[in-house]
């Protein structure tokens, strides 16, 4: 499978379906000389571009919508412009996306703009009480939105492992040091109602997305390195489920679980896309056209440098019971 995008290393790719074309949210990786660790210092992005597509056939071109927003352009932000997403709702777009403030704490920050490839106008702070990493919005049928956020190790996620408010940030997390050994369950990633502006977290607050076993019941355990969350969050909804999906990080699946409601609780459901070339998996899903679409990267332009990466699409497939295949039930 060749990259959609060859002239710019891309990554993260958030896909959504807007005016009939499908448009692109990645980060756009650039070369640097910071090595490789396990805080992610090496992913040291510094502007996003949109991307657009009228045909997710390969030989459709792919239109490069240019710089959508630079570090530079917003106030609060000091480094590190990691994996966006986009969302339409009030007349207006929406960019979501992470970055590390002036103290070095990822916080996740909203620009707005009047066309799905923008330009993009940062609020002048990061959204109150949001941190980790990751953010993608979900717009339910009902006009109700949500951003599902986090990640581990170098997103920080670990620093909250106390509570749910971003008040909790324990710096002596920092690092590969989350929840772990006998008897520990799994972080989860955290959610949060939109207010009707899209602007901040509605007084519901942030709450956990609690990932359940389904041989028992149970959370998935700390240990579990194969099924449980580690960033990259993405929200789908196909015949009235809800399909959470994230990369398990250092085990490099994309998996998913399903609720019936965009709260959970989720039961584990499987693998989406075994490990690709490089350190990182990320993606999305999207319906286009009738069929549905994982849209995810990985390093085979850059020849296997980790933070080099270059976004990919291919079909999947669900069976009867709503279970994501990757090849088309007969
Ligand atoms: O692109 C930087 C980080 O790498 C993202 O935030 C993670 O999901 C991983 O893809």
């Amino acid at each position: 499978m060749a990259p959609l995008i060859t002239h710019l290393y891309t990554a993260d790719p958030s896909a959504h379906v807007f005016e009939g074309k499908v448009y692109i949210y990645p980060s756009h990786d650039r070369e640097t000389d910071i090595q490789f660790n396990d805080n992610g210092d090496q992913y040291d992005m510094a502007d996003y571009h949109v991307f657009s597509t009228e045909s997710l056939d390969p030989q459709a071109p792919v239109i490069d919508h240019g710089v959508v927003l630079r570090t530079e352009d917003i106030p609060w932000v000091s480094k590190q412009l990691w994996a966006p997403d986009a969302a339409y709702k009030n007349g207006k777009y929406y960019l979501y996306f992470p970055a590390r403030d002036k103290q070095n704490v990822f916080r996740i920050g909203v620009a707005v703009g009047e066309r799905p490839e923008g330009p993009f106008t940062a609020e002048p702070e990061p959204i109150a009480g949001s941190y980790s990493i990751d953010p993608a919005t979900f717009v339910d049928d009902d006009g109700e939105a949500y951003l599902y956020f986090g990640g581990l190790w170098g997103g920080q996620l670990q620093c909250y492992q106390s509570g749910l408010t971003a008040d909790v940030y324990d710096e002596s997390f920092l690092g590969p040091k989350e929840p772990c050994g006998e008897g520990a369950v799994a972080m989860g990633a955290r959610m949060g109602k939109l207010t009707p502006d899209m602007l901040q977290f509605s007084e519901e607050g942030v709450k956990e997305v609690v990932i359940l076993a389904p041989e028992t019941g149970e959370r998935i355990a700390a240990d579990d390195h194969d099924r449980r969350f580690f960033e990259a969050a993405w929200m789908h909804k196909r015949d009235g489920v809800y399909y959470f999906s994230y990369s398990t990080g250092d085990t490099h699946y994309l998996c998913y679980a399903t609720a019936k409601t965009p709260y959970g609780p989720f039961t584990y459901g499987g693998r989406i896309l075994e490990p690709v070339l490089g350190w990182t998996t990320h993606h999305s899903i999207v319906e286009f056209q009738g069929r549905w679409w994982l849209f995810h990267h990985d390093c085979e332009l850059s020849g296997g440098v980790n933070h080099l990466r270059s976004v990919k699409v291919k079909e999947i497939f669900y069976d009867a019971d709503g279970k994501i295949v990757a090849v088309k039930p007969e």
